[in-house]
């Protein structure tokens, strides 16, 4: 999403991640997603390094100028969100991957960070004042994912400010522009190439 705001174009390989190629784990060895490679070589292999690269690029909503708060506060929700809570969601989604983890545990743990988004958000549409900003922007995908674990359970809780939060961000233009589906690359495939050369 920042890539697409900051009208940056690169190659994109879609990887399946039960399926990693090679190509992946030699540029980045932890094999996430996304990472970003330039042509000099040198790799990105974080989202918050890479959206902050895009927005340095390129910031034309101000994502890196909250409203309300610092550079700095944003940093820390999101490092929030990274730590703890990519935890909690990775053993709550994924608890067949780890030993004698129970998943309902981890739910309850992650729920204390949709708390407190929800308490900043009866406060601000935003997480950072009345328009999104980089915090939104890299904290939603996990809690989509959080809520999408679990749907009914996810509606069923009381934060309406945050299921209206989620609503906005996944039915705005950068989320539904890059919510494409890209044939899974291989090697020797012809590029496909990102773009995003809106015009403002
Ligand atoms: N801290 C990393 C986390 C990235 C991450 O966990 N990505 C997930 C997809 S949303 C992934 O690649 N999972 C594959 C795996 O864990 O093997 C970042 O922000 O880029």
């Amino acid at each position: 999403m920042a890539l697409r705001v900051s009208c940056q174009s690169c190659e994109i390989r879609e990887v399946l991640l039960s399926n990693k190629p090679i190509e992946l784990i030699d540029l980045s060895p932890k094999a996430t997603v996304p990472v970003l490679q330039f042509a000099t070589g040198h790799v990105l292999e974080q989202s918050l390094e890479i959206m902050c690269w895009a927005l340095e690029q390129n910031d034309p909503f101000g994502w890196f100028n909250p409203e309300r708060g610092t550079f700095g506060d944003m940093l820390d929700l999101i490092k929030g969100a990274d730590g703890d809570f990519k935890y909690n969601l990775d053993h709550y989604k994924y608890s067949g991957r780890y030993e004698n983890v129970d998943p309902l545990f981890y739910r309850t743990e992650g729920e204390k960070f949709l708390k407190l988004l929800s308490e900043r958000l009866d406060q601000y549409n935003y997480l950072f004042g009345t328009k999104p900003s980089l915090a939104d922007y890299a904290i939603v995908p996990f809690i989509r994912q959080f809520a999408n674990t679990d749907r009914p359970w996810f509606d069923a809780l009381l934060y309406r400010s945050l299921h209206k939060w989620l609503n906005n961000l996944i039915s705005s233009e950068p989320f539904n522009a890059i919510m494409v589906k890209y044939p899974v690359w291989q090697a020797g495939d012809d590029p496909i190439i990102f773009s995003s050369d809106i015009l403002y």
